[in-house]
């Protein structure tokens, strides 16, 4: 069948990953990308609400664990192809953001997106991706003094160890901290929450922290 729209593509693409059909989900990305979809369509109205229904499933028990890795596997690999098309599309040269999840954060996906739509618009991004030991982030982020550092997180029990990263960056480096964004699920259902944890910014979804910070660093 083909797809016609975002809706169409987002079920199709949903179904593929659904039942595990690799070169299905990736044969869909394919053609919306050659119908002219976009990234940011197809990071915020494919990808992301098809991994929440495929958390939904899994949390009604309609698909097991594995299901799910092989899902999020999936669209990983979409992301990755995607990826390709950054260093053709990006002018490069912009400014330079650290990106992580702190300590036992596992959900990773959702900071990969926001790293690739900035990619896009010329920045130049450091994706450290899940479980990032504080020490060793702080000793990074001292070291290379990016313009911005991103935190992600999706569990409130991680919370806390989000708040000692953005104290232990402001101790170290002083004036020099760069500007701090925060987001993932809790943030968007929270917005005060980013401000209480000692953060500068915060974004309900990628499409908005890459509108934020172009606005903020805007040459
Ligand atoms: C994939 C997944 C996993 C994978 C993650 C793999 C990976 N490499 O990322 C794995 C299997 C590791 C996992 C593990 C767990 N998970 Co999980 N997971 C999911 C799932 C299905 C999708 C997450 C995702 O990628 N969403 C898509 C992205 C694009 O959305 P997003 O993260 O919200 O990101 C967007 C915005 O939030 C924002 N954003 C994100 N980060 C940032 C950062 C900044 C700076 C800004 C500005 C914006 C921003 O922009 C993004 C794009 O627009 C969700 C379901 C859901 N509803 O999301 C459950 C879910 C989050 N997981 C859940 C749970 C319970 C767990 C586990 C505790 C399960 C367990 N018992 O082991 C563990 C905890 C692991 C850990 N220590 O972190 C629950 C959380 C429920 C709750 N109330 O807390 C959910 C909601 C599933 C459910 N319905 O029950 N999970």
């Amino acid at each position: 069948m083909i797809a016609t729209g975002t809706e169409a593509v987002y079920r199709e693409y949903l179904e593929a990953i659904r039942v595990g059909d690799r070169r299905g989900a990736l044969a869909v990305v394919a053609r919306a990308r050659a119908e002219g979809m976009d990234h940011r369509r197809l990071y915020l109205e494919v990808f992301q609400p098809a991994l929440q229904e495929i958390g939904r499933l899994w949390q009604d028990n309609q698909i097991g664990v594995a299901d799910e890795h092989l899902a999020t596997a999936i669209t990983q690999t979409a992301m990755a192809r995607l990826y390709d098309d950054l260093f053709t599309l990006s002018r490069g040269g912009g400014p330079v953001m650290i990106a992580a999840c702190v300590d036992s954060e596992r959900h990773e996906v959702g900071l990969r997106m926001m790293c690739d739509l900035l990619e896009l618009e010329g920045w130049d991004t450091v994706y450290l991706g899940a479980s990032t030991p504080i020490e060793s982030l702080v000793a990074l982020v001292s070291s290379r003094k990016p313009a911005v550092v991103a935190l992600s997180a999706s569990l409130a029990p991680h919370l806390a160890r989000l708040r000692e990263v953005i104290h232990a960056l402001r101790e170290r480096m002083g004036q020099e901290t760069p500007l701090v964004i925060v987001g993932g699920r809790l943030f968007s259902e929270d917005p005060g929450l980013a401000a209480r944890l000692g953060a500068d910014l915060t974004a309900r979804d990628a499409v908005e922290a890459v509108e934020l910070l172009q606005e903020r660093f805007a040459t």
